[in-house]
């Protein structure tokens, strides 16, 4: 069990004005920023960020709209970071979302669902690893 997990909030949440209120909920939600940036993926990063799907059929779709708009990444700790963060952000779908979770709030749709995180400790790791160095995590 890894303490660290990585989220980014999404094109259609940063758009929206989300951006303060999503990290706020991970905040009060226990979680502590360990990195943190706000960029842009092209839809090259974006496509080698989502690799893992790239036989799915929304794949097209999800690297154009990661691409779309600004996204902030963050390098988070809490203890059992990836599952309670995956509890703390909700169901892919947010139709499907609890109350009390980051996608009920602030997502629109299951492909534009406002947060992102990774769902193991190994893809934690990767997917840190791919936004920032050593010297940007504190
Ligand atoms: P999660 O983000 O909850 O881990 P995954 O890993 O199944 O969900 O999917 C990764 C991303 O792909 C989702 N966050 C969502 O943006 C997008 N996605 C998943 N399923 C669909 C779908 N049926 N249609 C469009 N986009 C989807």
């Amino acid at each position: 069990m890894s303490n660290r997990t990585f989220t980014m909030v999404k094109p259609d949440a940063t758009s929206k004005g989300y951006t303060g209120g999503i990290i706020d909920m991970m905040i009060k939600g226990g979680f502590s920023i360990k990195a943190m940036k706000w960029t842009k993926l092209t839809p090259e990063q974006a496509g080698e960020f989502y690799a893992v799907h790239k036989e799915r059929p929304f794949y097209g779709e999800l690297v154009e709209f990661m691409s779309s708009g600004p996204i902030v990444a963050a390098i988070l700790e809490k203890e059992n970071a990836v599952e309670d963060f995956r509890n703390l952000i909700g169901a892919t779908n947010p139709a499907n979302a609890a109350e009390g979770t980051i996608r009920k709030k602030y997502a629109a749709s299951i492909g534009e669902n406002a947060v992102h995180g990774s769902d193991s400790d190994e893809n934690a790791q990767i997917e840190g690893d791919f936004f920032f160095s050593k010297l940007e995590r504190f």
